[in-house]
């Protein structure tokens, strides 16, 4: 699988990015302590990124992110797209509250759209979909109003929820991500495996405790550079796996998936 439409000649996956702003040093931070960012290697580090999804098989549009955005390259809180529909959320920390404006006019015109209203709370990177099963986590992120909006959506649309505790990490993705329909990649200190009961684990190593996030791109994967041995399982499993350095993304605890949205292009 290689992105493409072959029959079309037409990309088949957009990616909807956002650029790193010159404020991202005053970026929220939940889990790990303040340390200087350089914010034009970070934007290197971006741009590489969003080379990588080009290469996977990506359309990329990028939207800007203002001095009033510090954490807007964090694109995949603002919004859950799935096959056919897009959940505009909520963000859980205040000052991302106006993250979800550009995006929702730039989705509204590509699919079906539904809203986390308050009093409800909602990051993308609390939502992970794996084929019709979507996992939802319970964090300082996302709270219970917000989950039940969300499991009312997405249930109407044939999705089950199940609704993960998460301790330890800032969203679920920062603890499980697929690698396969059938088979995640998790760091069981941070959410119980009996959650995805049904799904195989492939457990990160011990000594890479943030390493289980990763991005599918059609039938490819995009990883960070930083943990190696959580790699080399991956890799003996048989997975192509392109890896990129996102560590200046990182101190602002983002990880690859946090820095798109990707959707199936409508045109294709
Ligand atoms: C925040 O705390 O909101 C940002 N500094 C990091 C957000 C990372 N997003 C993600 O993992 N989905």
């Amino acid at each position: 699988m290689n992105g493409y439409d072959v029959a079309e000649r037409m990309p088949r996956l957009i990616a909807l990015t956002r650029s790193v702003s010159p404020a991202m040093a005053d970026c929220e931070l939940t889990h790990l302590p303040r340390v200087p960012i350089e914010v034009d290697r970070a934007a290197k580090q971006h741009a590489a990124y969003e080379q990588a999804l080009e290469t996977l098989g990506c359309t990329v549009h990028r939207l800007a992110s203002p001095a009033d955005m510090p954490d807007g390259v964090f694109i995949e809180d603002t919004a859950v797209v799935l096959d056919d529909i897009a959940v505009i959320t909520r963000p859980g920390a205040a000052s991302r509250g106006q993250e979800t404006t550009g995006v929702e006019e730039w989705l509204k015109h590509r699919i079906l759209l539904a809203r986390i209203e308050a009093p409800g709370t909602m990051d993308g990177g609390d939502v992970l979909a794996v084929g019709r099963r979507i996992f939802v986590g319970a964090t300082s992120r996302t709270n219970a109003d917000a989950l039940e909006q969300f499991r009312r959506i997405v249930e109407y649309f044939g999705y089950s929820m199940t609704v993960v505790a998460v301790q330890g990490c800032l969203h679920l993705k920062s603890a499980v991500t697929a690698v396969a329909d059938d088979v995640l990649l998790v760091n069981r200190a941070w959410v119980p495996a009996d959650a995805f009961e049904g799904c195989e684990l492939v457990d990160v190593h011990p000594q890479e405790p943030s390493a289980a996030n990763i991005v599918r791109i059609g039938g490819r994967l995009l990883y960070s550079a930083a943990y190696p041995w959580t790699l080399e399982r991956l890799r003996m499993r048989g997975a192509e796996i392109t890896t990129v350095d996102v560590s200046e993304l990182a101190k602002a605890e983002g990880a690859v998936t946090c820095c798109s949205l990707i959707m199936n292009n409508p045109e294709s």
